[in-house]
């Protein structure tokens, strides 16, 4: 196909004028009225079997250089652009990213529908349409304020499909109302994201300024907003009714496929997979049940069907993260859910005596443990994990289901992590070791015998430091700050939560500092890039994003360590800016507290761009120590068997390192010194000082001085450029392993068994 005269004709029709004429966004639209006509035009994938991915969330990113890549005109539209002088990068910046995820379920959901469709297996993602999205992050005072985040424009990836679903709440009929997008896999071929809304839903009832709303008007606010405060009553039940809604619309629209096809419910099991990622969608077992039984199944057979439709996944260990909900809840959101969620309950007492496994429990209903009961499978999402879940936290069931516990190690999608992230790097690994890593991401391996060569080091530094220059011009552009790409590049991007312990960083920043000022010279000035977002009603995560902007602009300011050290938070962390801090960085921060991150996902996406993990041996971390070996990798902290020792026996205490330690001592009181108040809000680093020296719940103290110690060796590593560059490349060679490809493989062979 000619490209350029698709795109001429296009603007002749659209706007009357030339393409030479056109300004950014008129030719945004026209690739994007381009794109969603070749995808509308691409097959669907089909087969006798489909899987539906259900999930609360979909952290897509933005789409125009993904499809364009999946359809393979990639190249095509970049010469078009190139010719007039521009570039897709510019082009893409027009386009608003979807916000309908918060962080690494959202997102792993969002790489795996791109590898469903690649892999070309029936998959559909089914969610929600979010309004305003999680929230925007705006830093106003050092803090962070929370604004609607409207992505929704009047021509966008959306399509409205006419269909709608009744939805009964115990107080009122709703009508769920289904609009879609299409998924494009890497050969070309389709599946959908299939997102239901409501249509009375109202963007007005947002105070401005703010993301508060009358929460008790569910159908004027019911999809405004992904995960709502539930930090009172009225906003736990205003989820209760998202989650509900989700399942219902999700299970009719799944019975009405089955029946398109003819397939007989009673073996609906044969021809239908459910996949439900976390607890958010868990209800859909018992409305599938429902729906079964109002299809004339009984109820004996509605339970064995749906326990063999259904697999659920676990993506977190902490206890405050499975969901649990009052029964009179659901009696008022879905009345008619509870004689089912009760008859489930007894059947689990009746497989099992152990009354940690019940369903309902002082009348609180426990999502995970009906996912368990009357699925086929549950999987952890790192082997570490999935050996946690096994042992410890879900050791019950799995004394009851052995065969049911499975791993599932995460991976991510190369098509937008590497290819349109980083197509310098993309096309230096192909000129050595040609594209078959494309289709097969094992091929990376054959990189390794370059990770010695000087002449190849050169070029992935050179490609490296091109990356950095781009990442410092974006950061520019979008917040105002400039960065030194002379700089080492130290990144810990992810949600902001203590056991993933930013403060932690904080502190060996401020260690850093301390030591400047004391007169330490440096051999590498350091930039260490923080972005998160914390959950609204999160007050210690929302306290330690004030203490890092705080320490920024007091290090900005102070002539000498400013020679050396810089701070920077990024604004509104999203895929977007994900997109470009990842190829950029040096360092890769993956230092959470052993045993608590279920996997991480950022880390395979750093590995993959070249740059060196700084972690500990927790989720997905310990594989790449694995894959890379010790001499690619910076690895420090106390050991996860450790680390849940100290949990039983709750013999972990602050106070003792404290009173042991005085330079952690030191560091820890500079939270509240004089020049930290200065700046800062006394209230809130007060309340930070005060949890680490009496709780530090997430242990930060614990591996404080080993983190410092691996990340001087690390600083040191990286003033051999040539080692430096020999891990890079070894990285690079052995993340093939953490392609969602594989992941989605494993699933299909073990879990979903599509054709
Ligand atoms: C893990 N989200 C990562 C990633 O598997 C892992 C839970 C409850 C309510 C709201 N959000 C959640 C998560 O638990 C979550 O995102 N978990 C993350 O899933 C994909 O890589 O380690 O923390």
């Amino acid at each position: 196909m000619n490209m350029e005269k698709m795109m001429q004709d296009k603007a002749v029709s659209m706007y009357g004028s030339d393409l030479s004429n056109c300004s950014n966004e008129q030719i945004y639209l026209l690739l994007l009225d381009i794109t969603k006509d070749l995808m509308a035009n691409a097959p669907l994938i089909e087969g006798d079997r489909k899987l539906y991915y259900i999930s609360a969330e979909f952290l897509i990113g933005k789409l125009l250089s993904n499809n364009l890549l999946n359809l393979g005109v990639y190249d095509q539209v970049r010469d078009v652009l190139a010719g007039m002088g521009k570039t897709l990068a510019e082009i893409e910046e027009i386009e608003p990213e979807p916000s309908l995820g918060n962080g690494g379920l959202g997102r792993l959901a969002a790489c795996f529908l791109d590898s469903i469709a690649t892999l070309e297996l029936p998959g559909d993602g089914v969610g929600l349409n979010y309004h305003l999205g999680l929230f925007h992050q705006k830093f106003e005072n050092r803090k962070q304020k929370e604004l609607p985040d409207p992505w929704m424009t009047a021509q966008s990836w959306l399509n409205d499909t006419g269909k709608y679903y009744p939805v009964h709440f115990g107080n009122m009929d709703v009508e769920a109302h289904l609009k879609s997008m299409d998924v494009i896999g890497y050969t070309g071929k389709k599946n959908q994201l299939l997102l239901f809304d409501l249509d009375t839903v109202t963007e007005a009832i947002v105070e401005s300024d703010s993301i508060n709303f009358d929460k008790n008007d569910v159908k004027e606010n019911l999809t405004l907003f992904l995960y709502p405060d539930d930090s009172d009553e009225v906003g736990r039940k205003l989820r209760v009714y998202q989650q509900y809604f989700l399942v219902s619309a999700g299970a009719q629209m799944i019975l009405e496929d089955v029946k398109a096809h003819s397939w007989d419910l009673k073996n609906i099991s044969d021809h239908v997979v459910i996949q439900i990622n976390d607890t958010h969608p868990s209800m859909v077992i018992p409305e599938l049940i429902r729906l079964l039984m109002e299809n004339g199944l009984s109820l004996e057979e509605a339970v064995a069907q749906t326990e063999k439709v259904c697999a659920y996944t676990n993506h977190t260990i902490l206890a405050e993260a499975l969901e649990k909900w009052p029964s009179h809840f659901i009696e008022q959101v879905a009345p008619q859910l509870m004689p089912i969620i009760r008859e489930l309950d007894a059947i689990a007492a009746k497989r099992d005596d152990n009354p940690k496994t019940r369903i309902i429990q002082n009348d609180i209903i426990h999502m995970a443990n009906m996912d368990i009961h009357f699925s086929k499978s549950t999987n952890g999402v790192a082997k570490i994990h999935t050996d946690i879940l096994k042992d410890t936290e879900l050791h019950d069931f799995y004394r009851l289901y052995p065969e049911k516990f499975n791993n599932k190690t995460n991976g991510i999608t190369f098509r937008r992590w590497l290819q349109a992230c980083n197509p310098q790097l993309t096309k230096w690994i192909i000129s050595k070791i040609g594209d078959g890593f494309l289709k097969d991401s094992i091929e990376l391996e054959a990189l390794k015998k370059y990770a010695a060569d000087p002449e190849c080091q050169k070029e992935v530094l050179a490609i490296k430091r091109e990356k950095k220059e781009e990442l410092a011009v974006f950061l520019k552009n979008r917040q105002g700050v400039e960065i030194d790409p002379n700089s080492i590049f130290d990144i810990q991007v992810k949600r902001l939560h203590e056991y993933k312990r930013q403060q932690m960083n904080l502190l060996s920043v401020i260690n850093l500092y301390q030591e400047i000022k004391n007169g330490y010279v440096p051999e590498e000035k350091v930039t260490v890039i923080f972005g998160a977002k914390a959950a609204p009603a999160y007050i210690l995560a929302k306290d330690i994003i004030h203490a890092i902007l705080v320490l920024s602009d007091l290090i900005a300011k102070d002539e000498v360590a400013s020679k050396y050290l810089q701070v920077v938070m990024v604004e509104n962390y999203d895929v977007t800016c994900a997109e470009k801090l990842i190829p950029a960085a040096d360092i890769s921060e993956q230092i959470s507290l052993a045993s608590k991150e279920a996997s991480g996902t950022s880390n395979m996406k750093f590995m993959l761009n070249g740059a060196v993990t700084l972690g500990t041996d927790d989720g997905a971390n310990v594989e790449i120590h694995h894959l890379v070996g010790d001499d690619n990798i910076f690895i420090f902290g106390v050991d996860s068997d450790t680390v849940i020792k100290h949990y039983e026996k709750a013999d972990y205490h602050p106070q003792d390192i404290l009173a042991q330690d005085s330079k952690v001592r030191e560091l820890v009181d500079f939270l509240v010194s004089e020049e930290m108040i200065a700046l800062g809000d006394q209230t809130s680093l007060g309340r930070l000082h005060h949890d680490i020296t009496t709780k530090d719940w997430f242990m930060a103290l614990i591996d404080l001085e080993s983190y410092m110690n691996c990340r001087k060796e690390a600083y040191a590593a990286y003033a051999d450029q040539n080692r430096w560059a020999q891990m890079m490349i070894n990285n690079i060679a052995a993340a093939g392993f953490f392609s969602s490809d594989r992941t989605i493989a494993q699933y299909n062979e073990e879990i979903w068994k599509l054709k």
